[in-house]
């Protein structure tokens, strides 16, 4: 029986595509030593997987900022916008990844084109670059990505299967431009196939025998136009005479609603996830044919718990017993690209929860070891050390804490209500706050300097004290309440100078978490988290962001905002656990910060943002009862979190990353939402929220992008909103976070959106 891995982490160890990446934007780091940086990685991580004994090897699922992006450039789904400087290829690629904006000299000009859209991948915390069509969009090849990676390979000795997103996918995940709003991006299939036939027997003339084909829309409500694509894209390359064979991969979920369309495609194997989606395993078998192979995704891509060697075998087996050895490959459930890298990284992780943990390096062990016991091998060793360590985290100590399960169990319906509707809250809040028309503030963080990492790493190493550090920090938070005031926003924030990431920031401080050092898990292009592990039931020892609030506010009379992440988020945003549901961790969060929400109303702060940009993620892929009940108790968590204070303290939220059902966002009923907006242009969007009444913030400019909007480009944009929504519920603020900008970026773009906001009041005035 094969083992095989459907993708390896592209980030490096240690972080060496980042370094190298933002290096080369900067100016620091030229070509060819970023494509020496990757050529390394890519040498190294084939070399682990040869190492391990991984028989199936993949290529291709490397990528200088997505692979989504990789394909739009490959096939030249470039949007004249980008085209039409002619930049270097490699130029053009990050310029619609993350927008470039560059000032004139002598020799170049002037640049100034913003990202494109950048959407959650599935309901993981990873983020494509939307493909991006038009009526103009002519597909030819540029370059030949998958074939360089696969020689490259080749030439170190290592057979790989290349990797690529499938062409209904690659369609159907993304949009048509603004200029074409009238096509439909499936259209363009019959234009695509022979692009990617040609790119495949390209790599087969290269040497490759097989390849995977990534399909993870399979996992989705499709409707019939979709289905019919895949019959139509797999009939062709089953017509096709010198194809590597395919591997036609889904993952994320069942295919059961799909499967109909799955059965009888000209494909050489099938791999399915039955880490998330066991259940579908009987009727699946039903759809491979009798010269298909099957590829069992048992070993979990998604998660760093050590996988049950036990289960997994017996799983494997039945397969075997249907299909004989020879036709059942032993895979990982997906691309491992969402854990970290290895496990070995992690020097201070307690050694008792480190023997529950397995991260990507660990993952191929997990995939030759399953695959070699159920092939008859002496595994005996490693599947007692296994059953040990799977033993031993079931009794573990560390895992139940009464005092939470009880106040879970008796959490009512008042807990998760306010107690005055909308209306009257405000009433109460309007005399306290006294906002003008269009008050403006931003989402919570400012840029997160050198200065600050170079403190915290500090004071992590114990160079400074803590109260030196705490002087620092709020040297910190005074400078950003200073800026503010100049800058003349209306609610202020404290800027976060002492958090990390948000998320591993609160996991540190609570009881039932552990966190990495190095468990770098990759977000979107250069950007990275580390996301903490719920280990057990988990509850708040002691207050978590009181004391920087309490300080913001001590030093302006303007209002700061106090900044939490909600219990959704939270969840979402960690690797959770496998052994309880991920309501019951849900709600457990939200204990823990409705408690810090009450500390926060009781300490003065009047303004109370719980961001919950990670509840659209955690809708189930698939409409139906799961996916119901979880918008009934993601919502119900936000509110158990929100709902302890009183009419006069006002809650806000904030969402980004996605499209978030506007009944959604109403179910959370805080008093001021404010989304990621800069990049829709969606009327139909904002009407849906015309008649509510709690107040919405339009994100007016995208911060992932260096770019500096004009005051004239906010005006424009929030004219165009006014067409749809009323002025009197209408805040003004930045898209997300600002801590990724750098000051003077920051400085620019939000004088220019307070400018703006002044102009409509001024023409409301009137
Ligand atoms: N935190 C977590 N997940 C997220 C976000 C987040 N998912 C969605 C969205 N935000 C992704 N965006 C980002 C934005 C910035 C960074 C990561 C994800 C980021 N990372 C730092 C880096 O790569 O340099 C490292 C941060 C750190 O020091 O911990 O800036 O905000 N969990
Ligand atoms: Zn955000």
């Amino acid at each position: 029986v094969q083992s095989a891995v459907l993708g390896f982490p592209r980030i490096g160890p240690n972080r060496e595509l980042k370094k190298a990446t933002e290096g080369y934007w900067n100016g620091k780091v030229t070509v060819d030593e970023l494509q020496k940086v990757a050529k390394d990685i890519r040498a190294s991580n084939w070399k682990l997987q040869k190492a391990a004994g991984v028989d199936i090897i993949p290529s291709n699922d490397f990528s200088f900022y997505d692979q989504v992006l990789d394909l739009s450039l490959l096939f030249n789904v470039i949007p004249d916008r980008y085209s039409k400087y002619q930049l270097p290829s490699l130029d053009t690629y990050f310029a619609m990844g993350r927008g470039l904006q560059r000032k004139a000299t002598e020799t170049e000009k002037t640049v100034d084109v913003t990202a494109l859209e950048m959407v959650k991948w599935f309901d993981s915390n990873y983020h494509y670059v939307r493909p991006t069509f038009s009526h103009s969009t002519t597909f030819k090849l540029n370059g030949q990505k998958p074939v360089d990676e696969f020689l490259e390979a080749k030439e170190l000795g290592i057979q790989t299967r290349p990797v690529l997103l499938g062409p209904v996918s690659f369609l159907y995940l993304g949009k048509s431009d603004k200029d074409s709003l009238d096509l439909n991006p499936l259209s363009l299939l019959d234009k695509l196939l022979p692009l990617y036939a040609e790119i495949l027997s390209t790599l087969s003339a290269a040497g490759a025998t097989d390849v995977q084909l990534d399909e993870p829309i399979l996992v989705l409500d499709l409707p019939q136009e979709v289905l019919a694509a895949i019959k139509k894209a797999y009939s062709f390359f089953g017509q096709q005479t010198k194809l590597p064979k395919i591997t036609l991969a889904s993952y994320f979920g069942t295919v059961l609603p799909n499967l109909d369309t799955i059965k009888g495609l000209p494909v050489d194997s099938l791999h399915f996830d039955f880490v998330r989606a066991p259940e579908q395993f009987e009727e699946v078998i039903s759809a491979v044919g009798p010269n298909q192979k099957l590829s069992v995704g048992i070993v979990d891509g998604r998660n760093i718990w050590k996988n049950n060697f036990a289960k997994s075998s017996q799983f494997v087996n039945k397969a075997i017993s249907i299909f004989g050895a020879d036709r059942v490959i032993v895979s990982t459930s997906s691309s491992l690209l969402h854990t970290p890298v290895d496990l070995a990284n992690e020097k201070s992780l307690d050694t008792e929860l480190k023997n529950y943990f397995s991260f990507a390096t660990q993952k191929l062990d997990e995939v030759v070891t399953i695959a070699k016991h159920v092939s008859g091998e002496d595994v005996s060793a490693a599947l007692k050390s296994n059953a040990d360590a799977i033993a031993a985290r079931q009794t573990s100590t560390i895992i139940n804490d009464a005092k939470v399960q009880d106040r879970v169990a008796s959490i009512d319906s008042k807990m998760s209500t306010r107690a005055a509707p909308f209306a009257e809250r405000l009433a109460e809040q309007e005399p306290i706050f006294n906002l003008p028309l269009f008050p403006t503030t931003t989402i919570g963080s400012f840029p997160q300097t050198k200065d600050i990492r170079i403190n915290r790493n500090k004071f992590n190493k114990g160079t400074i004290s803590a109260e030196e550090y705490e002087a620092f920090i709020n040297s910190e938070i005074e400078r950003v309440i200073r800026f503010q005031e100049e800058i003349d926003l209306d609610v202020l924030v404290h800027g976060e100078p002492e958090r990390n990431d948000m998320v591993q920031y609160f996991g540190e401080q609570l009881k039932g978490y552990a966190f990495t050092t190095n468990g770098w898990v990759q977000s979107y292009g250069s950007r990275y988290v580390r996301p903490p592990i719920i280990v057990g039931d988990l509850s708040r020892p002691k207050a978590m962001s009181v004391k920087e609030s309490v300080y913001a506010q001590s030093i302006t009379k303007k209002h700061v905002k106090g900044m939490l992440t909600g219990p959704i988020t939270c969840l979402r945003w960690s690797f959770p656990r496998d052994d309880v549901d991920q309501k019951t961790q849900a709600y457990q969060l939200a204990l823990a910060l409705r408690d810090e929400v009450n500390d926060l109303e009781a300490a003065g702060i009047k303004i109370i943002q719980v961001d919950e940009p990670a509840i659209r993620e955690g809708l189930p892929l698939r409409a139906g009862a799961e996916r119901s009940d979880y918008q009934v108790w993601a919502a119900e968590a936000f509110r158990i979190a929100t709902s302890g204070v009183t009419n006069k303290t006002q809650i806000h939220s904030h969402f980004c990353y996605s499209d978030l059902d506007p009944n959604h966002i109403k179910a959370l009923d805080a008093d001021v939402v404010s989304i990621e907006f800069s990049k829709k242009d969606d009327a139909g969007y904002i009407a849906e929220f015309r008649d509510y009444p709690n107040h919405i913030g339009l994100g007016l400019f995208d911060i992932h992008s260096p770019r500096v909007p004009s005051k004239e480009e906010f005006i424009t944009k929030i004219e165009t909103i006014l067409k749809t929504y009323p002025a009197q519920k209408f805040w003004v603020n930045p898209d997300c976070g600002l801590k990724t900008r750098g000051w003077e970026e920051t400085r620019q773009s939000l004088t220019n959106m307070v400018a703006a906001a002044k102009y409509f009041r001024e023409q409301y005035r009137k």
